[in-house]
């Protein structure tokens, strides 16, 4: 899944597919490196960024996913929390829903998301983007985690959303410590083995810089990112969500070559 971010504010691109050509252009770029879905968000979700209203998010999103839907026909996921916005996503020509708050951020969200009746991906973050990295507490954070996304899961299915339209994701750097992200990517297997396909965005994340001081900026984070990412192929997960998506998808078939001369 490659990101494309339209907003000015996003924590490793913002800013620089603003422009709905720029972003169009991008996710057609993604695709020729080797994404398989475009993921497309008009709000940041980074540590501390601003709300932004569901008109602008709209004005945002519905121009670059229509011109994207003319001109591929990968599938397209809209990243919000809001309902009104995925509902427009979707008449655009989107065809999943990735939602940060796993349904949870708009009174709206469960109703809508049964009624478009699209695949949907619950994520799970501690707190709000403003103020999750003030002071993230678990007490076992796998179980946790794990628990959270089951009873999001549960919550959709009641409301009408298809078993098999759900898929889950750890949310890693949303409200979590360097330890909490690395103790949820080395148990990616307890998330897998609650039965429904996993989720995972490491890309360029600032665990990353965590383990690296000097990686201080977004795109110094590449070595990492991939580093994690393969710990996720490895653990069964079904989709990496990223911004390099050539380098990534290179390490990928190097490894999964590696892999099929173990059979
Ligand atoms: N991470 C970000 C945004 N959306 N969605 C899912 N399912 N999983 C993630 O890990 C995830 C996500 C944050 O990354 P990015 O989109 O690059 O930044 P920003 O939120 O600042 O736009």
């Amino acid at each position: 899944m490659g990101v494309v971010n339209v907003t000015p504010d996003s924590f490793s691109d913002g800013g620089r597919f603003l422009p709905v050509d720029a972003a169009i252009a991008h996710g057609l770029a993604l695709i020729a490196e080797g994404a398989d879905l475009l993921d497309i968000g008009g709000e940041s979700t980074r540590p501390g960024a601003d709300a932004v209203s569901v008109d602008d998010e709209i004005a945002r999103i519905v121009p670059v996913i229509t011109g994207l839907r003319a001109a591929t026909d990968r599938p397209i996921s809209i990243d919000t929390r809001k309902a009104a916005v995925a509902e427009a996503a979707i008449k655009a020509g989107a065809s999943l829903w990735n939602d940060v708050t796993a349904l949870s951020g708009d009174p709206a969200a469960l109703a809508t998301a049964a009624r478009l009746g699209v695949p949907v991906i619950l994520m799970h973050m501690q707190g709000e983007p403003q103020t999750m990295q003030a002071d993230p507490r678990y007490g076992d954070v796998v179980a946790e985690v794990c628990a959270y996304l089951v009873e999001r899961a549960n919550l959709a299915m009641v409301a009408g959303v298809a078993r098999e339209a759900i898929s889950l994701d750890p949310g890693i750097g949303f409200g979590k410590t360097l330890n909490h992200n690395l103790t949820l990517l080395a148990h990616l297997d307890a998330l897998k083995a609650l039965g429904f396909p996993v989720v995972l965005g490491v890309s360029r994340k600032r665990f990353i810089q965590g383990l690296d001081p000097s990686a201080t900026e977004p795109t110094d984070r590449l070595g990492g990112s991939i580093a994690a990412a393969l710990a996720g192929a490895r653990a069964g997960v079904d989709v990496l969500r990223v911004h390099d998506v050539g380098p990534t998808a290179q390490a990928l078939a190097v490894w999964q070559a590696i892999e099929a001369g173990r059979a």
